[in-house]
């Protein structure tokens, strides 16, 4: 007798360890154009955040105004976001980790954002170590208001027009490391196990982590004679270490070569391990990494990796001696002073 194939069963989605599923981290369909780095980059963000377990609901999305800061909307829908004003969104981002330092923060701006217009707000979130993951998306031009060099981009690099940049580049990392913030890296749009591992990694550090992610703008930025083209990216990359991260919730005891791994623990408990590539490759070396950083501008490469990592140092929120319970929860008798308060702090300024 014959019989009757049956389908195989639907396979069943893979969950997370709190349960959820990557549809749980998508957002709206993205109106960016088709091939911008910035997509590439939302992809990665939604897998680090599902494969951390991380959940949508605890995170905030900042970020300024650019098509870089359009593409919080394209990740994490069931997330709190704030869209805010250009250049301005670190003193935002500020306010509200200061209202509630439990929710996990998360900015998205873009060179334009953060190195031009956004320099005053920015240098400061940096001095302050504000706990929060800072992605610049960094293609060199104002790609929204349709392609204008921003000042990370190189001297001698050409417009689409043909106009050549005559002034030096801002080097964000250099200046991250140099100002505050406790992890710095680079990567590329176009590297994905890379920025995989540097945004889970990244996910598990408590105070600023600056990650400038070279990001090419196809429609005003990727022809020759730019340096931040797909096509440069892919010849003048140079990693300065492997990126690699195991979580807290995974086995830690994988083995490692001491001589050439540095393992740093993180604040979590999750193993970050950078394997050697560059000779002059110190991590936690704040000077070393500056410096390497220079050399790199003279040579010619694009350095990418983690620059430098620092669990010692205390974030904002530590430093100010926050309570515990987030200011936005406390109720009123805790938050506001009462008369006879005001009267003794009115005494004591007299
Ligand atoms: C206060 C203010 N100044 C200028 C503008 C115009 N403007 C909008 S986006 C932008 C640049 C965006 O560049 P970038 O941050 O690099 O983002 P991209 O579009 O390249 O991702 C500028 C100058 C504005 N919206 N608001
Ligand atoms: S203009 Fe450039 S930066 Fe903006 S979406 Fe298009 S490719 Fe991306
Ligand atoms: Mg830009």
């Amino acid at each position: 007798m014959a019989t009757t194939p049956v389908a195989p069963a639907p396979k069943a989605p893979k969950l997370n360890r709190i349960g959820l599923q990557i549809l749980d981290y998508r957002g709206g369909k993205t109106t960016l154009c088709a091939g911008c780095g910035h997509n590439a980059i939302s992809e990665r963000i939604t897998e680090a955040f599902f494969e951390m377990g991380i959940q949508p609901e605890r995170v905030m999305k900042m970020s300024g105004i650019g098509c870089s800061s359009k593409s919080p909307a394209y990740f994490m829908s069931r997330s709190f976001s704030f869209n805010s004003v250009h250049g301005r969104m670190p003193s935002v981002a500020t306010g509200a980790l200061l209202a509630n330092k439990t929710m996990r923060s998360l900015a998205v701006s873009g060179d334009g954002d953060t190195a031009s217009i956004g320099m005053g707000q920015f240098v400061h979130l940096l001095r302050r170590n504000v706990p929060m993951i800072y992605i610049v998306e960094d293609n060199g031009v104002y790609g929204l208001t349709k392609g204008q060099f921003s000042a990370t981009a190189d001297m001698g690099s050409k417009q689409k027009s043909g106009v050549i940049n005559d002034l030096p580049a801002i080097d964000i990392c250099a200046l991250a490391i140099q100002l505050g913030a406790t992890f710095v890296g680079r990567s590329f749009s176009g590297d994905k196990k890379q920025l995989s591992a540097m945004l889970k990694a990244a996910l598990a550090h408590q105070g600023t982590v600056l990650l400038d992610v070279i990001s090419p703008c196809v429609t005003f930025n990727d022809h020759e004679g730019s340096t931040k083209s797909y096509k440069y990216m892919q010849e003048h990359e140079e990693e300065v270490g492997e990126v690699g991260f195991v979580p807290f919730f995974d086995d830690i005891s994988v083995e490692y070569d001491a001589n050439t791994t540095v393992d740093v623990e993180m604040h979590d408990g999750s193993h970050l391990r950078l394997r050697k590539i560059h000779d002059e490759y110190a991590p936690t070396d704040k000077v070393q990494a500056v410096k390497m950083l220079n050399e790199s501008h003279d040579g010619g490469e694009v350095l990418t990796g983690v620059f430098y990592v620092n669990t010692q140092k205390q974030d904002f929120s530590t430093m100010l001696n926050m309570v515990d319970e987030p200011l936005a929860t406390l109720p009123e008798s805790r938050t506001r002073p009462g008369r006879e308060v005001l009267n003794e702090l009115m005494e004591m300024h007299l």
